[in-house]
């Protein structure tokens, strides 16, 4: 077999963004292949998933005698593991668990990152095969370095995240991270398990003809997000459409899709729960970091994601985001009286 050697494997592309900063001390390159291995782990399971019938449920004993964990636990375990274990992070928030994990160890309480994440996103999809992801983002710790990490690390705006990245458990797996320098994906190849530059320096196309929202909870809308969402089914030839309606309900897959293909993806905020579904500090944050890295934009209809200052670890958050024109259009929707 003939390998290209011309594709990076993901070790070797942040080892060459780190060198390109003399004074970097490869913390954050240890962070990523941290995530990455934990991500290598977590599609092993992920694809075994339509077998958990036959293996045993969550809830019953595997062979060895060991409970088998469901398939988020899992994953947050694996994420947290790697992140504890490596020598970059120094505490986690998890949309798994209630409160933050502050590592406090030497080794942790001497890195200067912390991580939020959602481990297994859209898990409500993995009974029916369809793809589910991992969202993350990273923050420079605001407390002091050499002692154990607090909660104000955590509640930190989304404009102060140094990296952001989802993994796309798909067709293909898919690692895609930002760092203020640009986007990029790397795709698993199985045949030497590593992840492997495919998509490199990723621009959000400037518009797109793919709008993505829950259309069950359409009358639950504000009468402006109901006029815009009227307003992409009447596109035609003349105004850029016809539009198509995609969503997945998959985040990770509906706006990984947006991202390469243009595109708009809306959770709004409903009557009943006026902050939406999606949260803000592993959901919207992330992304909204992304997308405006790639290219296009990010609100909760009234101001950027990326600027809201979160005061609590799992509050939620509407979200508007894609492709620059079309979010400005919208934005032109939200502004009406
Ligand atoms: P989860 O955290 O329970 O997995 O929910 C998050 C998911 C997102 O991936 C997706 O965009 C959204 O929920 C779909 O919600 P809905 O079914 O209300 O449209």
């Amino acid at each position: 077999m003939i390998v290209n050697r011309n594709i990076l494997t993901l070790d070797e592309f942040t080892l060459q963004q780190l060198r390109a900063f003399p004074t970097a001390t490869g913390e954050l390159s240890s962070l990523l292949r941290d995530i990455g291995l934990a991500a290598k782990r977590v599609n092993v399971e992920v694809n075994k998933a339509g077998l958990v019938d036959i293996l045993g449920d969550a809830g019953a004993v595997n062979v060895q005698g060991e409970d088998v964990k469901k398939l988020d636990i899992y994953a947050n375990n694996q994420f947290m593991g790697v992140l504890k274990h490596g020598i970059s992070c120094a505490g986690i928030g998890s949309e798994e668990l209630d409160e933050v994990v502050v590592f406090d160890d030497e080794v942790s309480n001497n890195s200067k990152y912390v991580v939020l994440f959602d481990p297994l996103d859209g898990s409500g999809n993995i009974d029916v095969n369809v793809s589910i992801g991992t969202i993350f983002g990273v923050y420079r710790r605001v407390s002091e370095v050499g002692k154990p990490c607090i909660a104000a690390d955590f509640l930190q705006a989304g404009n102060r995240q140094v990296a952001a990245g989802y993994i796309v458990y798909g067709s293909s797996t898919m690692l895609v991270y930002a760092t203020k320098r640009g986007v990029n994906g790397f795709t698993l190849d199985p045949s030497i398990g590593e992840f492997s530059l495919s998509h490199p320096n990723i621009k959000c196309p400037p518009s797109g003809k793919i709008y993505s929202v829950n259309h069950g909870n359409f009358f639950q809308y504000e009468k402006n997000v109901q006029q815009y969402i009227n307003a992409c089914q009447k596109k035609d030839k003349t105004n850029g459409g016809p539009y198509t309606q995609r969503y997945i309900g998959s985040m990770v897959a509906d706006v990984h899709r947006n991202l390469l293909k243009g595109g708009i993806f809306m959770y709004p905020g409903t009557i009943g729960k006026p902050n939406g579904k999606l949260r803000l500090q592993y959901e919207c944050n992330p992304f909204a970091f992304i997308t405006e890295i790639a290219g296009g934009k990010a609100t909760d209809g009234k101001q950027r994601i990326l600027d809201i200052v979160p005061t609590q670890l799992h509050q939620r958050s509407p979200l508007f985001i894609g492709s620059i024109n079309m979010m400005n259009e919208l934005e032109e929707y939200l502004k009406q009286a």
